[in-house]
């Protein structure tokens, strides 16, 4: 990878040569081919998809749905089975409040994990709570990891739902999934896989994966806002039901039937998310281009060198020094996570502090939040090195004190 190159196709980072942006796993930035992207939507066609019996409507259709076989090809699914939503968050409710609450009763048990993003276990807790279902957590290991052995611990003939993520947005651990996803089948138990913080960063193929539902963000992998996946097998999204109801979903409306179009459609209520589809299937082609392996391999080098520097500091403590991925999440001896990220920013230094949307894991690690710093294809060991002098002076600074 031309590390120069690429940085070259980012306006932020053209603006600002000096600023190390550490904040990828809450949101990547935007390359010049996908603002193109949505910009060439709003000022050539601008008009609504599937409604229109005119040449710039069926445009803007033919794009809105090349973006979706482009995008079911990014992960390898079939055209169908990709859903467009607002994002990983809607994706995961809509699997919740429609296949959870269809198929779900008093007894089942959904597993999940203290290593959850909040939309990746909240909307099961609801689920539970209006179905009689039970929440069962996979015990973490002493380093905060969900381990085969601690997974089949919990799984059982009970086991309905198994709702985990790939890669967990505070440790940056990758979870076993294909294994998990295994073994569950053998008890007849359907997966959800949150794949916010993988699919950005490693290359995910549904099926060899072999997971029922797949979550992502357009806006994590250099997409727009606003957009988002929810990758389903086709004879699951067939049975289930869609959880809004209006426009454009419709087949058949009489006063006192309705019918609905098929997966896809059934679940995009109201007029689509067109320029983020288009938008996210331009960055899908992007990260194809650089290469997923490529951008998995360098991001982990990044983290290791961080890693390896932030271990010198005296009163740094590394919550996931072994991680797989590009996110490092740790705490400065004595010093409120907002506190260190404030003195970050004066060094042009961005990065996340707090519990991350994830309190049930910052919770188990003993604090009330991390300060987190992620990696992405763009950033340099120049942007390690101000990460490491961030952490440096932080400590001195609050050393003072
Ligand atoms: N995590 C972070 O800074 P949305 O907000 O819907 O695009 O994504 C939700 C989500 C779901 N699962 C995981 C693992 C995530 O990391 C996120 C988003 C951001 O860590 C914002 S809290």
């Amino acid at each position: 990878m031309n590390i120069d190159k690429l940085r070259n196709d980012f306006p932020v980072l053209r603006d600002n040569p000096k600023l190390a942006y550490l904040d990828n796993a809450a949101m990547a930035l935007k390359p010049d081919c996908v603002i193109q992207a949505v910009d060439n939507y709003y000022s050539k066609l601008g008009v609504n998809v599937h409604r229109g019996v005119y040449k710039l409507s069926y445009e803007a259709t033919d794009l809105y749905e090349e973006a979706r076989d482009i995008i079911a090809k990014f992960i390898n699914a079939s055209f169908e089975e990709v859903v467009f939503t607002r994002g990983a968050s809607s994706s995961l409710n809509l699997v919740a409040l429609s296949y959870g609450l269809s198929f779900l009763k008093e007894g089942d048990e959904i597993i999940t994990s203290e290593l959850e993003h909040h939309s990746s276990h909240m909307p099961w807790m609801n689920v539970a709570k209006l179905t009689g279902a039970k929440v069962v957590y996979v015990p973490l290991n002493d380093e905060g990891r969900i381990t085969i052995q601690a997974f089949k611990s919990v799984l059982s003939n009970k086991t309905k739902v198994v709702a985990l993520n790939y890669v967990s947005n505070v440790m940056g651990y990758i979870t076993p999934i294909e294994e998990i996803i295994k073994l569950s089948h053998e008890v007849g138990a359907i997966v959800s896989v949150d794949g916010a913080q993988a699919v950005p960063h490693m290359k995910i193929d549904v099926k060899k994966l072999d997971c029922d539902f797949l979550s992502f963000s357009g806006h994590k992998l250099c997409g727009p806002t606003g957009i988002g996946v929810l990758y389903g097998k086709k004879e699951l999204l067939d049975k289930m039901p869609p959880i809004e109801f209006g426009g454009d979903m419709a087949d058949t409306v009489k006063k006192d039937e309705m019918t609905f179009k098929a997966t896809p459609y059934k679940f995009e209520t109201g007029t689509p998310i067109i320029a983020g589809a288009i938008g996210l299937a331009k960055a899908c082609q992007y990260l194809d281009s650089i290469g997923l392996d490529n951008i998995s391999k360098y991001e982990k080098m990044l983290k290791d060198e961080a890693v390896k520097k932030l271990k010198l500091i005296k009163g740094v403590k590394i919550y996931n020094p072994n991680a797989e991925t590009g996110i490092i999440s740790f705490n400065i001896d004595g010093v409120h996570p907002h506190d260190a990220a404030s003195v970050f920013d004066n060094e042009d230094v961005c990065i996340r502090a707090g519990h991350h949307c994830a309190q049930l894991i910052t919770s188990w690690l003993g604090t009330i939040g991390t300060v987190r710093a992620s990696f992405y294809f763009y950033n340099t060991l120049e942007d390690v090195d101000k990460l490491v002098k961030g952490v440096s002076d932080a400590v001195d600074f609050f050393n003072m004190f």
